[in-house]
This record gives C-alpha cells, sequence and structure tokens, in this order.
C-alpha cells in the first residue's frame, strides 16, 4: 500500500450493512459490528477497515498524511437521505392549525393551498434566494449526520421554474460537500393555469418538460405524485415511461392516502422506488417484491398529518422481502424536519423497525433507491470514505435516546466536515467555499 490520507482511529464501535445491493427482508437485521475499529482512506475513499490492530499492522510500513482519533464513539456509513423536497420558497405554518382542526391534506391542496401555496412562493423566489434557503436546511442535514440527498422539483410547475428549481439543486451540488442526486417532479400538483385540464399539463410534461430536463442533464430521476384528484395512475405512466425514454429513472409517490395501485404501478414500469405507500395492497407489495422496487417509506409524514395510518414495514420486511429504505421526505407541507434522527425515531416507535434496520434503510438501501450502491452506503474497500460519527455507545442508542442530535462527526469523501457538532471545512472536493 502507497500513502493514506487519512486514518480514522478510537473507534468504539463500527456499525455497517455489508455490501453494495439492496439489502431484503430479514437481511436488514444483519450489520457488521467491529469493535475498537479503524479506517484507513485514500484519494476519498475506503482502502482499509476492521479492528484497529489488523488495520495498524496492514499500515506498518506506510505514510499517514493525518490520523484522527474519535474517542470511542460510533462510526457508520454517512447517512442518506432518499426522498426530499429541498429546494423551495417559503413556509407553510398556517396550515397547522387547519391540519390540527382536520382539514386533510389533499383537501387544502384542492383550495388551493398546499402544494400550490408553495408553487407561488417558489416562482417568487430567485434563484439566490432558493439557493441560500436550501443550503442551510443542507447544513441542517449534514449536522444530522447526512452525507447525499436527494432532491425533487415540483414546486416550479413551469418549464422555466421547473429548471429553475433544479439549477438551483446542481449549484448545490457543485458547492456543498453533500451530494446532491436531482429528481425532476413537474407532476407534483395540477398548476392552476390548467386547473381541469389536467390532461394538457401530462401533455405538456412529457412533451416540453422532460425531453428539456433530460437535454440541459438536470435530473437522474423522475417522479410523480400519483394520488387521488392529482395525477391519475394512467397519467403516472405515461410520464414516468417518457421520463424513462429520455434517462429518467421512475420514482413514484405511491398509495400515500388512497390505494390508487400505485405501487402496481411501480412494478410495472420498472421504477427503482416506490415512496410513502401506507395504504399499498398485498398485490402492490407483491408487484413491488417481483420487480424489485424499493420501498422509501417516509414515517415523519404520517407523524406529522397526525394520522393513526402506519406505513406496513414489518409486512414489507418479513413477508414481502423488500429492502426497505427511510427517508425524511423534508417538504414545506406535510414533513417540515430536516432530522433523519427523528426518522429513526419513528421508524422505530410507529413503523417497528429494529435498530439495525434501521439503518440498513438509511444507508444501504437508501443508497440503492439512488442508484448508488456501489459508492456509497456501507463501509467497505473502494467505496467512498463517507462517515458518520455518533455520541452513542451502539446503534440502539439512537432511537432510544431521542429528540436529540447524536451526530458528532461527519467524514464526506475523506475530508473531516463536521467535528464537535460543527462543520469545519470549505473544502471536500467541491469548486466553491460553501459554508
Ligand atoms: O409540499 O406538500 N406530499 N408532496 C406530496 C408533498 C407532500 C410536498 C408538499
Ligand atoms: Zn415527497
Amino acid at each position: 500500500m502507497k500513502r493514506i490520507d487519512l486514518l480514522v482511529t478510537g473507534i468504539g464501535c463500527l456499525v455497517t450493512p455489508p455490501g453494495n445491493v439492496p439489502r431484503c427482508g430479514q437481511q436488514m437485521k444483519e450489520v457488521h459490528v467491529i469493535t475498537d475499529a479503524a479506517v484507513a482512506i485514500r484519494e476519498g475513499r475506503i482502502v482499509s477497515f476492521g479492528p484497529a490492530k489488523e488495520v495498524l499492522d496492514l499500515l506498518a510500513d506506510v505514510e499517514i498524511a493525518e490520523t484522527i482519533d474519535v474517542g470511542g464513539r460510533m462510526v457508520t456509513p454517512g447517512l442518506v437521505d432518499p426522498h426530499t423536497h429541498l429546494v423551495h420558497g417559503g413556509s407553510r405554518e398556517h396550515e397547522l392549525a387547519l391540519k390540527r382542526s382536520d382539514v386533510s391534506y389533499l383537501d387544502i391542496l384542492a383550495q388551493g393551498g398546499g402544494i400550490l401555496n408553495t408553487v407561488q412562493n417558489t416562482r417568487a423566489a430567485s434563484e439566490q434566494e432558493l439557493y441560500d434557503k436550501a443550503r442551510r436546511s443542507l447544513n441542517e442535514m449534514l449536522l444530522n449526520g447526512v452525507t447525499t440527498v436527494e432532491a425533487k422539483s415540483g414546486y416550479g410547475l413551469t418549464l422555466e421554474d421547473e429548471l429553475k428549481q433544479l439549477r438551483v439543486a446542481k449549484r448545490l451540488n457543485d458547492t456543498h460537500p453533500v451530494e446532491i442526486v436531482s429528481t425532476f417532479m413537474g407532476a407534483h400538483a395540477v398548476p392552476l393555469a390548467y386547473k381541469g385540464c389536467a390532461e394538457e399539463y401530462v401533455d405538456f410534461i412529457v412533451n416540453e418538460m422532460v425531453p428539456k430536463v433530460a437535454e440541459e442533464e438536470l435530473a437522474e430521476f423522475c417522479d410523480v405524485f400519483c394520488e387521488k384528484g392529482v395525477f391519475s395512475i394512467e397519467q403516472s405512466r405515461r410520464i414516468l415511461l417518457k421520463g424513462k425514454e429520455f434517462g429518467l429513472l421512475p420514482k413514484i409517490h405511491a398509495d400515500e392516502i388512497k390505494p390508487l395501485g400505485g405501487a402496481e404501478l411501480a412494478g410495472e414500469i420498472g421504477a427503482i422506488s416506490a415512496e410513502h405507500l401506507l395504504a399499498a395492497t398485498d398485490k402492490g407489495f407483491a408487484a413491488m417484491a417481483e420487480h424489485r422496487v424499493i420501498p422509501v417509506l417516509l414515517p415523519g409524514t404520517s407523524f406529522n398529518l397526525g394520522l393513526a395510518k402506519h406505513a406496513r414495514a414489518r409486512d414489507m420486511i418479513d413477508t414481502y422481502e423488500l429492502p426497505v429504505a427511510l427517508a425524511t421526505d423534508y417538504n414545506p407541507g406535510s414533513c417540515p424536519t430536516e432530522s433523519i434522527q427523528l426518522i429513526m425515531m419513528l421508524a422505530s416507535l410507529n413503523l417497528k423497525m429494529t435498530p439495525e434496520e434501521i439503518l440498513t434503510a438509511c444507508t444501504i438501501n437508501a443508497a440503492n433507491a439512488l442508484g448508488r450502491g456501489r459508492d456509497i452506503g456501507s463501509i467497505a474497500v473502494g467505496k467512498r470514505a463517507d462517515l458518520t460519527i455518533f455520541d452513542a455507545p451502539n446503534l440502539a442508542y439512537l432511537p432510544y435516546h431521542f429528540g436529540i442530535n447524536h451526530t458528532f462527526g461527519v467524514i464526506k469523501n475523506g475530508s473531516v466536515i463536521v467535528w464537535n457538532r460543527t462543520i469545519v471545512t470549505k473544502e471536500a472536493g467541491k469548486e466553491e467555499a460553501a459554508l
């Protein structure tokens, strides 16, 4: 071995799911735990990890540029948040009272509020304003231990405004140490200009928006809010297949409120993931299992909407052997939180997932929901050195001691970017000082 750029020592316990591929069913519980561990990093990638003694023996004659001691803390792969609506203008705290007086999410939308309120604010905001706001949220996510974030458009709903949101996401990716993965979601709501003419808006999405987004290489994925009163199964199919034709892999907000059959559609068209799934049926789960669709569950949303119903994570894992992933769904309406650790607690409380399953869901399965399982999502030789350092003695401690941030430090691409709960560097291989 040649030189090592960074040696991370003093790891009380290193916990990681193994490998690159989605971990299904009972595999989700199988995580590797190594006590008194070390990780060696070169050029942003992991070159060795394991019991500290073994790693140090291997490095006996190797030049080590920098060593950090994490003081006995727990280290996991950097967390991955595979479903957010990161870039948007404004906020919707005025909807809180409506929600608490039992006006439903879909009724607020039907009355021109909800998503459409954020559309107004996003259109009115400059790129710089959207960038500054999203960057603050991204810093929160980073301080929570997240190293890769998916970001959807869908608050523009005109070609120019959708491109504006996607360009902001691209600029964030270029300038902030956290990696941003972009999803085009022009089919988030039917804009007021097309009220009563949803089909014409769908024509516009498939004929104008999808080709332009693909041509400008502004997104990797295409998503649709497939829901009663929003986009139908037929409309969702049309949009997602057109996206696929243009190289945008399908994702779908499926069966969140009504069981429309979004999970079945996800199977049929070979979506990479289907999200929410509170109302999904057994037939839907079977279709997802057959076509290897990753369920991305968002327990913060059902919590914040005050729903009694939760996604059937146990059935998905135990019966259908699906590779469940978790995400914040950070958005200004149904889930205004950047905290992935709150989501981890809710996955324990309401989805009855074990701490091991939760880690797998927030790392390797989430990475695969973004098509990045070979690069991130586990601690393995050759993968990116994205690590989260927790002030916690073990995995179960995270959902147990709830409501606070346990992240002490974060390493992204081999650079220490959070230390002692503070963002510490302007580097990490990005063009411009971000922080
Ligand atoms: O702004 O309400 N569910 N889209 C679908 C959202 C929630 C985001 C929002
Ligand atoms: Zn969403």
